[in-house]
């Protein structure tokens, strides 16, 4: 078996979706966090878009967080996180790739500096979780009953947005039922709990505070 080490920043969702499948797995790793602010030369050097997720395997190093999970997957056969049938592998690929677009929704209404900018991250947002809860078909997973890579990507996506929606009252979620059923399902999963660390809260706080994000400005409860 390869010697796997994760190299990740404590609040990357990239990062945790990477992790989940690791636990998910029980596939055996070593984790270091960096600070993105003061990136080490090493990372430097072998991220070539100078992101994390980072996984060295060996020494060798992969990047991308979807790229880095489909690896893992390929590689290490305990707990199947795709589906068998090849149109329905290619169906959910295309919903992890979804779930990215939502991703960046949530971060640019995150990063906003004004409520016009804030306002048109949120509606581009709301406008793919409207599409999604048409095509969310089964519960409590994508896939009805098994827990799959798409739920990874999905958890790691809705935990931030969760955590704004709710602290910051915004009510993203009530026109999207089936949305809002399996948002709260997949970030209730286990390996989700173990990826993320135990200060998120404080991380979240002091990332908005050094963003000087517009969220900032509303009434909240932190
Ligand atoms: N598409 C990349 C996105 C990774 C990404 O955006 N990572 C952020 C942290 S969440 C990062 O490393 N940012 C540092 C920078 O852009 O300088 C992936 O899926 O791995």
């Amino acid at each position: 078996m390869p010697k796997l080490k994760l190299i990740t920043s404590k609040f990357s969702p990239y990062g945790h979706r990477v992790e989940m499948v690791l636990i998910e797995k029980n596939i055996p790793y070593e984790k270091q966090e960096i600070a993105l602010s003061a990136k080490p030369d090493w990372f430097v050097k072998d991220a070539p878009l100078g992101k994390v997720p980072l996984l060295y395997v060996d020494d060798k190093p992969l990047f991308e967080s979807i790229v880095i999970c489909e690896y893992l997957e390929e590689n290490f056969a305990e707990n199947p996180l795709h589906p068998k049938d090849n149109f329905m592998k290619a169906w959910h690929r295309g919903w992890m790739e979804f779930s990215s677009g939502i991703l960046a929704g949530t971060f640019g209404m995150i990063n906003s500096q004004n409520q016009e900018e804030f306002d048109l991250k949120k509606a581009e947002t709301v406008t793919r979780l409207a599409i999604l809860d048409k095509n969310l078909k089964f519960n409590p997973y994508f896939d009805g009953d098994k827990f799959s890579l798409i739920d990874v990507c999905m958890a790691s996506v809705f935990k931030p947005l969760i955590f704004i929606d709710q602290k910051f009252t915004l009510e993203i979620f009530d026109l999207y039922k089936n949305v809002a059923s399996y948002a709260e399902g997949v970030v209730t999963r286990g390996s989700l709990h173990k990826a993320i660390p135990t200060d998120y809260e404080e991380i979240f706080k002091s990332f908005l505070e050094r963003k000087k994000s517009h969220l900032l400005t509303m009434s909240f409860s932190l």
